[in-house]
This record gives structure tokens, C-alpha cells and sequence, in this order.
């Protein structure tokens, strides 16, 4: 075939597995037809993201129905101390204790405090003889003013038991035949003018004789 413009394009035609050649004539373009009609509209496009929330809205009216209450609030400062309250009445009396003289702490605490005021003084301390010579000398004493004399000992916690009054045990007695028998009610020691010794209580006129 002989085109007029001379002009010969070559188509290739597939079709199947076959390929075919054609010639095909171009001639000059003619002019543009008119534009069509417009199409029908498109689909919906995609959702967009999600938008900033909206501003708050006006309050309502008035006369609404009240809220649910809000949660408890933090625990507040403790407040100012009170003023002492008034005296309570006395406690029930307890059972009654032991006699002090049965007392052990009390008697010990006792030695104790006689100790601590004889080391206190110094110098001298009440005489008490410890062999036949010293008692033959404060009995001389006791006879010169006829009044009888307290030795330096006195009786413990256990009834009979008497020492020194720096709590050391007696190392010489002279007691009158059947003393001491105080038995724990005299707790001091008197000598009689003629040099003999008796138990006795501790609140008599006596001769106090010192020795340095
Ligand atoms: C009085 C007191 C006693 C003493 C007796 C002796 O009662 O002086 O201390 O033991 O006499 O009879
Ligand atoms: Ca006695």
C-alpha cells in the first residue's frame, strides 16, 4: 500500500503469540472536536486525621442538678496543745510492804548511806574497842561521868548480827551475860559503867566517845 504523505509507520500487532505487521498512513490532523460532557463526580476520598479538640462550651443555665461530691482532701496540720486537764483522784492505796528492818535492798542501801557519810567526815569515827585495853579505856570513860556510852556498832538485817559501822564484822565482844537479846528491835550498842556491853535501841541520853 502507498501512502500520500509517504509517511509509513509500522504496527505491531499482538495478538495471542502471533505478531503481525501492518503499514498504517498517518494523514494531517484535523480539528479538535468539541470537549465532552463532564463526568459523573468522583468517589469520597479517605477520612482525615482526627482534629485538636474544640474549645470548651458556655456554662448552662442555672438550676441544674448537683455533681456527684469530689474525692477527700489532704489531712491538715495537727492543731495547738490543749491545756493540761485537771488532777486525776488518787490511785487505790497498794498492799502494805515489807518491815524495813526485813527490808534486805533497804537495809543494804542503809549500810550503804552510813559508809559513805562516816568516809564523808573523816577524822574520827565512835569508838569501839576491839581488845581488853581499849574497852578497859572507854569503860574508864563511862565510869569518870557516870553515864553510860553508844559503841561504834550496830546491829545488821539479821536480828543478833552486829559490825562495825563501816559495815566490817565485830572482832572483839564484851557483852553483859545473856545480850544481846534485842532481837532486832535494839539496834544500837551501849556500855554499861562497869565496861559490859547491851543491845539497845538507838534514841538514848548517851555518851558519844570519838576516837581519831
Ligand atoms: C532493858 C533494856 C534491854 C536489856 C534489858 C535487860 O529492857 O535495857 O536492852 O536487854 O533491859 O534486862
Ligand atoms: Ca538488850
Amino acid at each position: 500500500m502507498l501512502c500520500p504523505l509517504a509517511l509509513t509507520l509500522i504496527l505491531l500487532v499482538v495478538s495471542g503469540i502471533k505478531c503481525d505487521v501492518q503499514e498504517v498512513c498517518v494523514g494531517s490532523p484535523g480539528i479538535p472536536g468539541t470537549p465532552g460532557s463532564h463526568g459523573l463526580p468522583g468517589r469520597d476520598g479517605r477520612d482525615g486525621v482526627k482534629g485538636e479538640p474544640g474549645p470548651p462550651g458556655p456554662m448552662g443555665p442555672p438550676g441544674g442538678i448537683m455533681g456527684f461530691p469530689g474525692c477527700e482532701g489532704p489531712t491538715g496540720v495537727p492543731g495547738i496543745t490543749g491545756e493540761r486537764g485537771d488532777k486525776g483522784e488518787p490511785g487505790e492505796r497498794g498492799p502494805p510492804g515489807l518491815p524495813a528492818s526485813l527490808d534486805e535492798e533497804l537495809q543494804s542501801t542503809l549500810q550503804d548511806f552510813r559508809h559513805q557519810i562516816l568516809q564523808s567526815l573523816g577524822g574520827g569515827r565512835v569508838a569501839v574497842p576491839s581488845s581488853p585495853e581499849e574497852n578497859a579505856a572507854i569503860a574508864s570513860i563511862v565510869k569518870e561521868h557516870n553515864v553510860y556510852a553508844y559503841l561504834g556498832l550496830a546491829e545488821g538485817a539479821t536480828p543478833g548480827d552486829f559490825s562495825y559501822l563501816d559495815g566490817a564484822p565485830v572482832n572483839y565482844t564484851n557483852w553483859y551475860p545473856g545480850e544481846p537479846r534485842g532481837r532486832g528491835k535494839e539496834k544500837c550498842v551501849e556500855m554499861y559503867t562497869d565496861g559490859q556491853w547491851n543491845d539497845k535501841n538507838c534514841l538514848q541520853y548517851r555518851l558519844a566517845i570519838c576516837e581519831f
